[in-house]
């Protein structure tokens, strides 16, 4: 069976396709892209998981075959959970992963490391073309550097460092990431229903 991933986010491609393969999700998985023709979703929503139904509801509706959405996003405790769903327009263009990272490292440049606890947050949407909608969320809990290191991931990777690792998100390998992430246990956690409802 066709299943559309509802994302233009390379990053995000290039982690649900190891998640879900290593789950043992055989389906065909199609991105967004080889839909040019679906306009971009407005991501009205005001949680992780409203966001995430929409894009789902989107392109399931859209291409006649059941879609799969992540939203996702870092929340800064000391910032009352910013930059939350806000995470990829942070600095204002949307997916200017350094220009968000940049701010968010300026904003936070007089927090010492006491305070300087976040996590990442994922919410994972199955939509099917009736209407047909299921959520899982994951949490990947750490503390923030001052300065990025590692090359590996994407977006606030560099600064984020989980709990109970010397590393942060862009020093561990793909696999050693997935295996934690927000977004391998968000989407771990969305198999069996995708098993369930799309078979
Ligand atoms: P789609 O809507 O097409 O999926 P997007 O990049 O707009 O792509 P989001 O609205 O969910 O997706 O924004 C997610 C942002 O949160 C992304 O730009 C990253 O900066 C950040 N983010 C999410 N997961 C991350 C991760 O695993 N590591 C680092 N940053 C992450
Ligand atoms: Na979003």
């Amino acid at each position: 069976t066709r299943l559309i991933l509802a994302t233009r986010n390379a990053g995000k491609i290039t982690e649900l396709h190891a998640i879900l393969a290593d789950a043992g999700l055989t389906h065909e998985l199609v991105g967004a892209d080889a839909y040019p023709e679906i306009p971009d979703v407005k991501e009205t929503g005001v949680t992780f998981a409203e966001n995430a139904l929409l894009k789902a509801h989107a392109l399931a509706r859209a291409t006649g075959h059941p879609a799969i959405a992540d939203d996702s996003g870092l929340c800064v405790d000391v910032l009352g959970g910013a930059p939350g769903i806000f995470s990829a327009r942070w600095a204002g263009t949307h997916g200017d992963d350094q220009a968000n990272l940049d701010l968010l490292l300026a904003q936070l440049s007089d927090i010492d490391a006491p305070h300087r606890a976040a996590h990442f947050a994922c919410a994972a949407a199955l939509a099917l073309p009736d209407g047909t909608e299921r959520v899982v969320e994951g949490r990947l809990l750490g503390t923030l550097r001052h300065t990025p290191s590692g090359t590996h991931g994407f977006g606030y990777d560099p600064i984020l460092q989980p709990e109970g690792e010397t590393r942060t998100c862009a020093e561990l390998t793909p696999a050693e990431k997935n295996a934690i992430s927000h977004r391998g246990l968000a989407f771990r956690g969305l198999v069996p229903v995708v098993r369930e409802l799309v078979g």
